[in-house]
């Protein structure tokens, strides 16, 4: 059966700046947290940085000329901080604003609407100096850089989204170290959690009241889809913590203005939540238009008895479970066929996520702002392709109809669901692995730069065509 979308449904690729940039000295950029944390000897698995990426900042023309072949109707770019404000002092780099108008200029011409992240974990480090996420002063700096890029860009821009992801920036950042800045603290995980949180509220209000009321805001989740492994009341306890810990402290205060306080009682041993000043929930609790989605698989939770915490804290367990949760949940090892990453393919995770988000907050339009795979692709050379390569990978293109069809199932069943954005447009350096994950449906030869063009790329090319699967 042959399923076509809205007309206006949002068909879109992703990527972020310090992913897809490189030029990381120029036109007066400063470091960023992973500037420097692609300097610590192990952080990064192959030893690599952002240093040359896919040199989107020369590139961006070729870029969008792909984008317009694919025919995208939105991209989905992140602006890098430290490029706008590149030192202690609140100095405002027009050289970095210039860049970024001249980019937005072109997808518009291109007829692509920018949807604009305004961090996407490029930290400057100057911040970080003084404590980053864990530190209050941070989320201010944000709401100041938000006003810069508001009133510097808002015209060129369709969507606001304040932040990536608050998830990875808290737990793998200062949580179990995975990212940067590689900090093992969960109660500072938490702080980062809270001024993340207070963050997105006054980065909004500040946008707001550059843009007013017809200024479309978002902020991307990247909410957790978990399913107990059985019935029994201690897996389903165990789902619920991690629920609370993963998605509540987010959605809580950003949608209803309020923390739930079994947040606060379940994390006891790890901070009393003094970060958290009189106002700060209502000051989270700003009007949005949209939420951003990223999804990619799925974690299955049981219960853990006390007995086996001493093993909480090992290697593999604390990678798959970064969250100060580890007393009672133990995540389990993804099963069925496990992409590039090590993660589980659950596309119905999608549906129900999305479903169940629309039931609650039932006025929100919900995009999935990212949805993609890693696989270990390899180039063919075929003279009828355009360049005379082509990468055949039928297992992103597998992926990548499962999940479509999974939004279909969610839009069938009543959620708001407004766009779809596939992470990511290009190759690119996915973090602490660098360049060995690929999750392009466009490939990068990082000698060459040179872009090919992969089966998944012909294939969402033809759902964006016909706006049908
Ligand atoms: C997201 N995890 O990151 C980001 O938004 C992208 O920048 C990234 O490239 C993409 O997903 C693919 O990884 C995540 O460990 C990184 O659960 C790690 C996790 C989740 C999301």
């Amino acid at each position: 059966m042959t399923y076509t979308f809205p007309h206006d449904f949002m068909w879109g690729t992703a990527t972020a700046s310090y992913q897809v940039e490189g030029a990381l000295h120029e036109d007066g950029r400063t470091p960023c947290i992973w500037d420097t944390f692609c300097t610590l000897p192990g952080a990064v698995a192959d030893g690599s940085s952002g240093q040359s990426a896919c040199d989107q900042y020369h590139r961006y023309p070729e870029d969008i000329a792909l984008m317009r072949e694919l025919g995208v109707k939105a991209y989905r770019l992140s602006i890098a901080w430290p490029r706008i404000m590149p030192d202690a002092g609140g100095t405002i780099n027009q050289l970095g604003i210039d860049h970024y108008r001249r980019e937005l200029d072109a997808l518009r011409e291109a007829g692509i609407m920018p949807v604009v992240t305004v961090y996407h974990w490029d930290l400057p480090q100057y911040l970080e100096d003084h404590g980053g996420w864990a530190s209050r002063d941070t989320a201010l700096r944000l709401a100041d850089y938000a006003d810069v890029l508001a009133r510097e860009l808002g015209d060129r821009v369709g969507i606001w989204t304040t932040l990536n992801e608050p998830w990875c920036c808290a737990y793998l950042g200062y949580g179990n170290g995975e990212h940067a800045p590689g900090v093992r603290d969960y109660g500072k995980a938490l702080a980062a959690v809270h001024h993340l949180n207070l963050a997105h509220g006054l980065g909004a209000q500040a946008i707001r009241a550059r843009l007013g009321d017809d200024a479309n805001i978002s902020s991307v989740l990247n909410l957790s889809v978990n399913v107990a492994e059985t019935d029994s009341e201690a897996d389903r306890a165990a789902k619920r913590r991690a629920d609370l810990i993963a998605n509540e402290v987010f959605l809580g205060p950003m949608f209803e203005g309020r923390y739930d306080p079994e947040i606060f009682e379940a994390t006891k041993p790890y901070t009393d939540w003094s970060f958290v000043h009189d106002g700060d929930e209502e000051r989270i609790h700003q009007p949005v238009q949209s939420l951003g989605v990223n999804f990619y698989s799925t974690t299955h939770v049981r219960h853990r008895g006390p007995e086996a915490a001493g093993a909480a804290t090992d290697a593999s367990r604390l990678r798959r479970n970064p969250m100060p949760a580890q007393d009672i949940v133990e995540v389990l090892p993804p099963a069925g066929e496990l992409t590039a990453m090590g993660w589980n393919q659950e596309p119905r995770g999608l549906t129900t996520l999305l479903t169940e988000l629309s039931e609650r907050f039932p006025g929100l339009d919900l995009i999935v702002s990212e949805n993609g795979s890693a696989w270990d692709d390899e180039v063919t050379l075929e003279p009828d392709a355009p360049g005379g390569k082509i990468v055949h990978d039928p297992k992103r293109v597998a992926y990548l109809d499962a999940h479509v069809r999974a939004v279909v199932d969610a839009l069938q069943s009543g959620a708001k669901v407004k766009g779809y954005f596939a992470w990511s447009l290009l190759d690119n350096f996915e973090w602490a692995l660098g360049y060995s994950k690929r999750f392009g449906i466009i490939r990068v030869d990082y000698d060459t730069q040179e872009r090919i063009w992969k089966d998944s790329a012909l294939r969402f090319r033809q759902i964006v065509a016909d706006n049908a699967i």
